[in-house]
C-alpha cells in the first residue's frame, strides 16, 4: 500500500534526525521517495522555538494503518523525542499523512491527518511528490509566508529523491547527506 508520512524536526542536529528516519524507513519498505527539505516557521506551539525542517515521504508498505504509526512513534523515540507541551520543539515527528484505501477519525490514529490541509509545511513537500494529492487552489487558501517556507536541500540515500520536479536516485548504500541544493 501507498502512504505519505509528514516528517519534521526542530530540536538538536535536524538534518541527521531526518536523514535516520529515512534510513529507519528504508530497511523497513522497498520504495522510499522523499521530497526536498523546506525550513518552516513553526506553527503553533511556543514563540521561543526554531525553525522545523519539514519533507513528505512516500512508502510502498505492507504494514497496516496501525503497525505504520508504531514505526513511527519507534524512530521517534530512538530520537529521543520528549513531549512537554502540544506543539513544543521537537527532535523528531513523524506523522501519517495519507494511506491508501484508509481512513480513520480515531484520535489515536486520524487518516488523512486532520490539520494537513491547512498547513504549507506538509502541502508544499507532499506536492512535490503528488501534486494529484494536494488541492490546485492551496497557495491562495493557505496563509503561506512565503519566506518562512523555503526549500533547502535534499536528503540523499538508498531512496529516490525527488527535486526541482523531477526523480533522480541518490548514492545508493551510503548514508544520507546533508543539504543538497
Ligand atoms: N495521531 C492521530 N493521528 C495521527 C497520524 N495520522 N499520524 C496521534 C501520527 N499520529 C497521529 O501526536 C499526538 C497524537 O496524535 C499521538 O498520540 C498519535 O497517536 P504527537 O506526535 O505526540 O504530537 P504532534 O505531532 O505534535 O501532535 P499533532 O497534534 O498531530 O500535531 P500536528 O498538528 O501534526 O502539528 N510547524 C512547522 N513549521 N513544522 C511542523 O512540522 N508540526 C506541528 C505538529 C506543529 N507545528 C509545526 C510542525
Ligand atoms: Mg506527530
Amino acid at each position: 500500500m501507498e502512504a505519505y508520512l509528514g516528517i519534521g524536526s526542530n530540536l538538536g542536529d535536524r538534518w541527521a534526525h531526518l536523514r535516520t528516519a529515512l534510513a529507519g524507513l528504508v530497511v523497513l519498505d522497498a520504495g522510499v521517495v522523499v521530497s526536498p527539505v523546506y525550513e518552516t516557521a513553526p506553527v503553533g506551539g511556543p514563540a521561543s522555538q526554531g525553525p522545523h525542517l519539514n519533507c513528505v515521504a512516500r512508502i510502498d508498505t505492507e504494514l497496516s494503518p496501525r503497525e505504520l504509526l508504531g514505526i513511527a512513534q519507534r524512530l521517534e523515540a530512538e530520537a529521543g523525542r520528549v513531549r512537554e507541551e502540544r506543539w513544543g520543539p521537537r527532535t523528531l515527528d513523524v506523522d501519517i499523512l495519507l494511506y491508501e484505501g484508509f481512513t480513520s477519525d480515531d484520535p489515536e490514529l486520524t487518516v488523512p491527518h486532520p490539520r494537513m490541509y491547512e498547513r504549507a509545511f506538509v502541502l508544499a513537500p507532499l506536492e512535490d511528490l503528488a501534486a494529484s494529492l494536494v488541492p490546485g487552489d492551496w497557495h491562495t487558501r493557505v496563509a503561506v509566508d512565503r519566506d518562512s517556507l523555503r526549500r533547502v536541500g535534499v536528503l540523499l540515500g538508498p531512496f529516490t529523491t525527488v527535486a526541482a520536479g523531477r526523480a533522480r536516485h541518490g548514492d545508493s548504500g551510503g548514508p544520507a547527506s546533508g543539504p543538497g541544493c
